[in-house]
């Protein structure tokens, strides 16, 4: 018997609309599936049920049951909203609202500084290049002219993955390789890590950057290696720097020397950072020795070259003034935060 009951339980339909509370968004979902479901929803089946009555019952009830059906839509879409409008509100409104941190990327203060060094030479034609980690005697020491009895070769420095193959003390190895390949000229820098079997102190780490050039070309001489290391360090330190060069030593070069650069921090009158001395040392270097030359295939008659080895954690350390090497691997943000260029 459909029924007068249809409109009955229609308005009461609409009445539960109405009450629902402003804030409840859940029971607002609920009430619009249980009303409005296409297959179970009691609107929907109040309204079904219609077709069973007399034409003209059908067209009087109908037409007040649509009304009322599209009431209760029109309610629902109302309460929707509003509810939208007021969240939306609330989030515009509450100033007290903690923010979401927001974490910033950036460049770690040594890759920068290698970067910096790489670009400098790149302007008087060095090419970048890079090389394996792990490496054979022959290119860490023999073909360097360091004999294996010599002291670095010692298990005492180097790291030993295996007999014969080692973690690259230096990065000269790719430099050999470099020789091996390519005819001259060669111009490159070769940043990388190093390993050595060194303590974990303020001064030292077990694995450490380095960054090693090297020119090979005819006529290549020790001038045309001081007029690289000036315009670096001036480019590097600042355009007033002055530059010194002492007698040092080293298998792999033949004059060889350490390369000092004025104290950026007192300018040469002497302060801690350069111990009273004016200057800082920054790089070995010198006239590449012909024995490497030759254990390369390259014509030690021929061509002539320098190479040159420096530390961009030391460097690092210089021009900050960090105390402390183990600083740069420890990765705290209270540290690397005054990096954020
Ligand atoms: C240094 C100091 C002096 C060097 C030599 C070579 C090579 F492969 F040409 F023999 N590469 N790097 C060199 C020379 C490195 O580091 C303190």
């Amino acid at each position: 018997m459909p029924n007068p009951t249809a409109i009955e339980q229609l308005e009461a339909a609409l009445t539960a609309v109405d009450e629902i509370a402003t804030a409840d968004a859940d029971r607002l979902t609920q009430l619009r599936t249980e009303l409005l479901g296409r297959k179970a929803g009691v609107v929907t089946k109040v309204l079904r049920s219609l077709q069973g009555l007399p034409a003209a019952e059908r067209r009087s009830v109908g037409a007040r049951a649509n009304e009322i059906k599209t009431a209760i839509e029109a309610a629902l879409d109302q309460r929707e909203a509003a509810l939208t409008a007021a969240v939306d509100q609330a989030r515009e409104r509450d100033r007290s609202m903690p923010g979401r941190p927001s974490w910033r990327g950036a460049v770690h203060p040594i890759t920068a500084v290698v970067d910096e060094i790489c670009d400098i030479f790149r302007e008087l034609g060095f090419t970048r290049v890079v090389g394996p980690e792990a490496e054979t005697e022959a290119y860490n020491f023999t073909k360097l002219n360091i004999a294996l009895d010599h002291p670095a070769a010692d298990m005492q420095d180097t790291f030993y993955l295996s007999p014969g193959i080692v973690l690259r003390a230096h990065t000269s190895p790719m430099q050999a390789r470099t020789l091996e390949r390519f005819k001259p000229p060669v111009r490159i820098v070769v940043p990388g890590q190093v390993y050595r079997r060194d303590a974990w102190d303020p001064s030292h780490a077990p694995v450490f950057e380095q960054i090693e050039g090297l020119v090979v070309d005819e006529g290549v001489s020790f001038v045309d290696f001081k007029a690289a290391i000036d315009f670096f360090v001036r480019r590097f330190f600042g355009e007033d720097t002055k530059t010194r060069f002492r007698p040092s030593f080293f298998p792999f070069t033949e004059p060889s020397a350490e390369v000092d650069a004025q104290c950026h921090i007192c300018r040469g009158a002497g302060c801690s950072t350069c111990k009273y001395t004016g200057y800082l040392e920054i790089m070995g270097a010198g006239m590449v020795h012909p024995a490497v030359l030759d254990n390369c295939g390259i014509d030690s008659e021929l061509y002539t070259g320098y190479a040159f080895g420096m530390g961009p954690h030391r460097i690092a350390m210089l021009r900050y003034g960090i105390p402390d090497i183990r600083l740069l691997f420890e990765n705290d943000m209270r540290f690397l935060n005054q990096f954020l260029e």
